[in-house]
């Protein structure tokens, strides 16, 4: 029988280095024999993720509970295709996830229980890596303020409402450390999920447990 997948989705706040960690992990996990493959939300280039992408880019206007729901769609397009690469053996690294959904969301003042029905029925993670940075890096980092949401009293409650959301599942990663030393952190908690999970468990549907 082929075993499944792994899920793990990597969060943060802006800047905290996601992209970068993301393609490392990625990158390690295919060197130690890991068939992985890399998925990003918002995915940018459907239908709903250009709506996403145009509103990020202050290019256009929404009411913020139509773009929570798009947010929401663009994840569920996705689904039928992520659970057939994770039955088929495929271990996925997801750079955002409904966590992002929900957090950003109710920064902006949504309420934080009609943020998460939209996403359930999604699948859940086996691991969430949260990159924890303070606010006063990331601002230092390249890029950051460039998009709707990279305002500094947004991010600080941004990170409030996704510690509203942690469980078992997640691990915080301080993100504040030298690219190495946070691969080095990525890599071990990732060794330690490869020996603790199971992973001929199937897939949960329970991610608002
Ligand atoms: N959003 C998203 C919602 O509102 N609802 C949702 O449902 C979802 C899924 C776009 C926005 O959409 C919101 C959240 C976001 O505001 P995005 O496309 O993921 O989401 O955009 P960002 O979060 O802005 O992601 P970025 O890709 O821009 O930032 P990353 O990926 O966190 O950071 P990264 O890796 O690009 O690194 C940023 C810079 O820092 C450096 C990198 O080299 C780079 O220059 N860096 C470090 N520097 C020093 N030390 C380290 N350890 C470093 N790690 C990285």
């Amino acid at each position: 029988m082929t075993q499944r997948g792994l899920f793990i989705v990597v969060e943060g706040c802006d800047r905290s280095g996601k992209s970068t960690h993301c393609a490392k992990l990625v990158e390690k996990l295919n060197s130690n024999g890991i068939d992985a493959e890399l998925i990003k939300f918002p995915d940018r280039t459907t239908q709903t993720g250009k709506m996403i992408d145009s509103y990020l880019q202050q290019k256009s206007d929404l009411d913020d509970h139509a773009i929570h729901l798009l947010f929401s769609a663009n994840r569920w397009e996705a689904m039928k295709i992520l659970f057939e690469k994770l039955k088929n053996g495929k271990t996925l690294v997801v750079d955002r996830y409904a966590f992002s959904g929900v957090a950003f969301s109710s920064a902006k003042g949504l309420d934080l229980e009609w943020c998460k029905n939209p996403d359930i029925g999604l699948l859940t993670p086996d691991l969430v890596l949260f990159l924890d940075l303070d606010i006063n890096e990331a601002e230092k980092r390249g890029g950051f303020g460039e998009e709707r949401y990279e305002k500094r009293e947004l991010q600080i409650k941004v990170r409030e409402e996704f510690m509203k959301l942690k469980d078992e599942s997640w691990k915080l990663i301080n993100a504040g450390q030298s690219k190495e030393k946070v691969e080095q952190d990525i890599w071990a908690v990732i060794e330690e999920a490869r020996n603790s999970l199971d992973t001929t468990k199937s897939l949960q549907y329970n991610l608002w447990k």
